[in-house]
């Protein structure tokens, strides 16, 4: 598994600081460098290892980027960044977690007030230290103080996508070791939870001792946390993995206790109880023979717990999907036959809001396609941003910008190998308004329509006034939620959903790591009231295609099945939809 991601990291880490110093340019060119080698298809340790030229292919990494790639790869360590960090001393990624603190702030802030972190940020903010600040002033510091505890409470908790590659390297890591029988990803991480506490790997083995000297032994270990017989932490990249280690006949149990979530184990085990069964990480045991069935972890009969599906059919229930298992009534649903048929990966057949260098995205409209072909969509749908609130710096597209833009995707269409879309991504004003034209929005094949500013409140009204909107095909990440930074609007999505099924507009399960929005319960309400989904990237470069699956997995979270999918359909379903 490729170390683009972490590599992606350091690089993003170098412009925060360089940035911080109020340096010009340059924190732009490595966040660039930071995208594309995120984004790249080849592993970047492979083409460090063939050298400096094969790492500067990638674009926007010249020279100076591509050789502290090779030194990160050789050493483990970039003496410059080292430097940096020195130079600047502070919990960068926690105080940047704070909305409206950014790297420039975090420099002014440590060079004015000696703030390192954020007890040092809150104090500043409560003794009204940062107003007196030159730039600063009394509305800012407000808006610091506030947005300090949704950073703490977020603190910690990591973004799904990002932490997931680790997660799947580790455990293809182990899978090759000898002493390992069965290897799985357990907690949060496999039930694709938006954001997550560390990764739990769970090992079926006969030598724990063995696996958990390969497991500290991992090559993109940074420090082991704690190694002992058969449970180990350690930390890589700023994650915490979890291991436990149990003997291959119990590693069903084990796999289903540890897959969590808590609500939904305690359902199961309430409904063993009910059958004179004792479930636990150990299995499944028939207890109706034993006098005292607490006596021990391993009384009674033992009738399942090698696989996760023995100890469901021990309960007389077909296998629970992990994403499933939140306790939103799977046991029930699973009990009376009814668990939902859900949407796979593979069954998504086009994208449906993305960016081009028409706005801030990186391509041209038929690199995009060609990328999205090479993908393997059937069809794309171009959806750059109109000018309008919270579009900053001159990004959004103006009617005129709109028309012309248009041209050019009909031009394009015809020579690509994909059906392309020709849309538009427009605002949605704090009063519901939308923000291009009627007579533009009426040429387009596809309107997506996203809130961008005054992102806190309820916000029913405000959507569903673009609801009504008689142009409106689809709302893009309806709440304008960024995990671990802003909640979002308030939604009565019940209600929201209504009105979008009556009106034939789909709601988005934007893809997006930072958003994932809606969140598996909102899509679960939405579909339950008729609603149709778009699961979309609104990727802004052909790499961020493939980060669809976390949009998959987190409409699964909402009990998706396809036909509750309008990117499951073809493009004929689609057009028919969007007409
Ligand atoms: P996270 O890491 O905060 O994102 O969330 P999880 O769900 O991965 O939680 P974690 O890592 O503390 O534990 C993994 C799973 O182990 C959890 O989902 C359910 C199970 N588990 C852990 N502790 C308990 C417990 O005290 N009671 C029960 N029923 N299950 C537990
Ligand atoms: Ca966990
Ligand atoms: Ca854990
Ligand atoms: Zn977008």
């Amino acid at each position: 598994m490729a170390r683009n991601e972490e590599v992606a990291g350091l690089l993003e880490e170098f412009a925060d600081l360089l940035e911080a110093q109020d340096v010009e340019y340059k924190p732009r060119s490595y966040r660039r460098a930071a995208e594309n080698v995120r984004a790249h298809s080849r592993a970047i340790e492979d083409l460090a290892a063939e050298g400096q030229d094969a790492v500067g292919e990638i674009d926007g990494v010249g020279d100076a980027i591509s050789s502290k790639i090779v030194e990160y790869v050789e050493t483990g360590e970039i003496e410059e960044l080292e430097e940096l960090r020195a130079d600047l001393p502070v919990d960068m990624a926690a105080l940047t977690s704070v909305e409206g603190v950014g790297p420039k702030t975090v420099g002014t802030l440590y060079e004015e007030l000696g703030i390192t972190d954020l007890d040092d940020l809150q104090a500043a903010a409560e003794n009204e230290e940062i107003r007196e600040v030159e730039g600063f002033g009394p509305k800012t510091e407000e808006k610091i103080r506030e947005n300090i505890d949704f950073a703490r409470e977020a603190h910690g908790r990591e973004l799904l996508a990002e932490a997931r590659p680790y997660g799947e390297r580790i455990r293809d890591y182990l899978a090759d070791v000898a002493a390992v029988d069965e290897v799985a990803l357990a907690g949060s991480i496999r039930r694709w939870r938006a954001t997550i506490g560390d990764v739990d790997v769970l090992v079926g083995s006969a030598d724990d001792e063995a696996v958990v000297a390969a497991f500290t032994d991992w090559e993109a270990a940074d420090t082991v946390i704690e190694a002992g017989t058969n449970k180990a932490s350690l930390r890589t990249d700023g994650f915490r993995v979890d291991l436990r280690v149990v003997v291959t006949e119990e590693f069903g149990s084990a796999l289903q206790y540890f897959t969590g979530s808590k609500d939904h184990n305690v359902a199961v085990r309430n409904r063993a109880i009910e059958r004179d069964l004792k479930m636990n990480e150990y299995g499944t045991f028939d207890v109706s023979e034993v006098a005292d069935a607490d006596a021990g972890q391993r009384v009674g009969e033992r009738v399942a717990g090698r696989t996760e599906e023995s100890m469901y059919a021990a309960l007389d229930l077909p296998w629970i999907p992990p994403e499933l298992r939140e306790d939103r009534g799977e046991v029930a649903a699973a009990a009376e036959g009814r668990l939902p048929d859900l949407l796979d990966e593979g069954d998504l057949r086009g994208d449906l809001h993305t960016h081009t260098e028409w706005s801030d995205g990186r391509n041209t409209v038929r690199e995009l396609a060609e990328g999205a072909a090479a993908f393997g969509h059937d069809y794309l749908a171009i959806t750059d941003h109109a000018t309008g609130p919270g579009m900053v710096g001159g990004v959004g597209l103006s009617d005129d910008d709109l028309r012309d833009q248009l041209d050019e995707i009909r031009a394009v269409d015809e020579s690509v190998d994909i059906d392309l879309v020709a849309g538009v991504e427009a605002n949605v004003g704090a009063d519901g308004s939308v923000s291009v034209a009627d007579d533009v929005l009426a040429d387009l094949d596809c309107v997506v329509a996203s809130p961008h500013a005054a992102l806190s409140g309820d916000g029913t009204e405000r959507l569903l006034a673009a609801i009504d909107h008689p142009e409106v095909d689809i709302l893009g990440h309806p709440t304008g939620r960024l995990l671990n930074q802003r909640e979002g609007l308030d939604l009565d999505v019940a209600t929201v959903a209504e009105a979008a099924a009556e009106e034939g507009v789909a709601l988005e399960v934007n893809s997006d790591p930072r958003r994932l929005d809606l969140d598996g319960s909102a899509v679960k309400t939405a579909i339950e009231a008729g609603a149709t989904v778009a699961v979309n990237t609104d990727a802004h470069q052909p790499g961020s295609l493939s980060y669809i699956r976390y949009g998959v997995h987190t409409a699964r979270r909402g009990w998706a099945e396809a036909g509750d999918v309008l990117n499951a359909r073809d493009a004929d379903g689609v057009r028919d939809f969007l007409e």
